[in-house]
């Protein structure tokens, strides 16, 4: 039966990316298999459109309920971010760079998950390791994959693996200069004209409990805060309303990406808290402050929010 190899749901470029790559891999090595995602094409996010665009790629074709088929899971393996009814799925292999998640199998499987910042890093070894030459346009697409996930370098997530297999791609892609296709990627990820506030606060949003009390966390990355200069109070508004529905704080990261830090917003019940979390000060007229190096949600501000709240 054809291996159906999908991303995460809301997929990002690394999911899409790297459905394509190891769907690649796998039809090299003699295996029948297909790159899927969660997505229809037109509800694909801006940036892998893009990067779809840019080096020619076919968009994988949607699959949202993956019952009775056979799946290879990439940049995920959490079963709440998998298609309808994985437990009637047969997963065959699982690639990844997060947490291990809690998809079971009933007989052995190859799973290569590692600790670097993007899934593309670890199918670009994998390619290696097989002796597959990667083609151009999926090597363009892994790379973009890598910035994206790594934010070009920036992110706590990126390490030495991931600069290597930069290093690599970019040739097999033919991209002379990794810093434009990251602009460019960036500048279609953080378009905000004419998207509601509210869209924008769910853009990349997640809720977490902190020691019983729901705390939401949006984040948007800009190429300069200055895009969001004259939508600042919808944002806020935005924020108000989503924790008038039942939490303690809601906070919304505005990440420059090219100065390195994020505009804190912050709607909470417990100001103070969330000030001594990350050592600033909000300022009244705002709701904001200033976090100079914060980048991450998941390596910074998480863990951060989870000591002050006693978790
Ligand atoms: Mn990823």
């Amino acid at each position: 039966m054809t291996i159906c190899v999908t991303g995460h749901s809301n997929p990002d470029t690394d999911s899409v990316t790297a459905a394509i790559g190891l769907a690649t891999l796998l039809n090299a090595q003699g295996q029948d298999a297909k790159a899927c995602m969660q997505s229809s094409l037109a509800d694909l996010n801006p940036e892998s459109t893009v990067v779809l665009e840019k080096f020619g790629l076919t968009a994988p074709e949607e699959l949202t309920d993956c019952s009775g088929k056979t799946v290879a899971l990439v940049d995920f393996s959490d079963i709440g971010q998998a298609p309808a009814n994985i437990e009637d799925a047969e997963v065959v292999t699982i690639v990844d760079h997060h947490k291990v998640g809690d998809v079971t199998t009933n007989n052995p499987i190859l799973v290569r998950v590692e600790p670097v910042g993007c899934t593309g890093t670890v199918l670009n070894k994998m390619f290696k390791d097989a002796g597959v030459a990667i083609p151009k346009d999926v090597a363009g697409g892994m790379l973009s994959a890598i910035l994206s996930d790594t934010v070009n370098f920036k992110s706590p997530t990126c390490t030495d693996d991931d600069k290597a297999a930069v290093a690599e791609l970019k040739d097999i892609a033919g991209v002379a200069d990794t810093e434009e296709l990251f602009m460019d990627m960036l500048k279609a990820k953080s378009s905000v004209e004419g998207v509601p506030a509210k869209d924008l606060l769910f853009r990349d949003y997640k809720d977490f409990d902190m020691n019983g009390k729901k705390v939401g966390c949006g984040q948007l990355e800009l190429a300069t805060l200055d895009q969001v200069a004259d939508i600042r109070d919808d944002l806020l508004n935005a924020a108000k309303e989503v924790k008038a529905d039942g939490r303690h704080t809601v906070l919304l990261m505005l990440t420059d990406v090219v100065k390195e830090g994020t505009e804190l917003v912050v709607v909470s019940d417990d100001e103070a808290l969330v000030e001594g979390a990350f050592g600033g000060k909000i300022d009244a007229a705002t709701s904001s402050m200033w976090v100079d190096g914060m980048m991450s949600r998941k390596k910074q501000v998480v863990p951060d929010l989870q000591k002050a709240f006693g978790c």
